[in-house]
């Protein structure tokens, strides 16, 4: 099809907004392929949210596999296997199986999406996730009328997660959400940062990102997802269930037993790394507030 000149862009054309946008792909390791988040995309240009470093995204981590330390993930994460990898869908879903990681990918639209990202440590970052909507793949598996709930499963293997020889955590790292949390348009299903295959200690090759819950929720290298009628056991909670309980919504009025909740420090910077308040249900109460109207965020917390 021919081209009219009159669609040329000019200098004078490139209004301050596609700088900004430009700047923002340059930054996503100039990945062309990789398209603009609808959502979480334009809701990071319209507040201009300035994402974390690269390093400072994939050498702080909390990946308790891989030890405890926030730079255990990133030193010993490399022993895992990603390839080939595999999700089970099961329980009440129409198409149950084994799902070929290279088949989901085909199948999704990979878009960017910046979030904010807070840990109930009370520290964040923003991180310049690529990864499809979990909806699309709950769609493809299709969900029964009767699945209230999602539970989530992170992969086990003592011959390459040295930090599960320790009974921190009730291996395997389970998590769950009910299902209207997610099928909202916010979950996302991370498998890159900065327009690259997502590393190790982030959760490859596939994780849940769910931005306006504390970062424990949002489980790495999933290996089964599972459709529940009851609220499936979540690792933290099962640790602790007075300190983290089954929603875990980032609430800046509602404290951790042992810390305040109403700031964060933001990492990176080093000496000069900043305290920011925290926003209700982390600064996405328009989008998602309405799932739970009625509900008493202190008890249902
Ligand atoms: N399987 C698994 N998933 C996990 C964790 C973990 O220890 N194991 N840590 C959680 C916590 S506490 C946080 S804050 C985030 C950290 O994600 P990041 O390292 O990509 O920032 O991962 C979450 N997902
Ligand atoms: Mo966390």
């Amino acid at each position: 099809m021919a081209m009219r000149w009159t669609n040329t862009l000019s200098e004078n054309d490139v209004t301050p907004e596609s700088v900004f946008l430009n700047r923002r792909q340059l930054m996503a390791g100039g990945a062309a392929a990789v398209g603009l988040g609808s959502i979480g995309g334009s809701l990071a240009a319209a507040e201009g949210l300035e994402p974390s470093s690269y390093e400072d995204i994939t050498q702080y981590n909390n990946f308790y596999e891989f030890g405890t330390g926030k730079g255990d993930p990133a030193q010993n994460a490399h022993t895992l296997t990603t390839a080939p990898w595999s999700v089970k869908i099961d329980g009440l879903v129409e198409k149950p199986g084994d799902y070929a990681f290279e088949d989901i990918m085909k199948a999704m639209t990979i878009e960017e999406r910046i979030y904010r990202f807070r840990c109930v440590e009370a520290w964040s970052m923003v991180i310049p996730w690529n990864g499809f909507e979990l909806a699309d793949l709950l769609n493809m598996a299709g969900v029964q009328s009767d699945a209230k709930y999602v539970a989530f499963e992170t992969a086990l293997r003592p011959d390459e997660m040295p930090g599960v020889r320790f009974p921190v955590l009730d291996w395997p790292y389970v998590e769950g959400l009910r299902l209207d949390e997610a099928m909202h348009p916010l979950t996302i299903m991370a498998t890159g940062i900065y327009g690259k295959d997502i590393p190790n200690q982030n959760g490859a090759p596939l994780r849940l990102v769910v931005p306006w819950k504390y970062g424990f929720k949002s489980i790495k290298s999933i290996v089964r997802i599972t459709l529940t009628e009851k609220e499936p056991p979540t690792s933290w909670n099962k640790a602790n269930a007075r300190e983290y309980g089954f929603y875990s919504n980032v609430n800046p009025e509602v404290d951790h037993p042992r810390w305040s909740q109403a700031s964060e420090r933001v990492v990176g910077g080093g000496l000069f790394s900043k305290r920011i308040p925290t926003l209700m249900l982390n600064g996405y109460a328009d989008e998602v507030g309405a799932l739970y109207a009625g509900m008493d965020l202190t008890k249902n917390f």
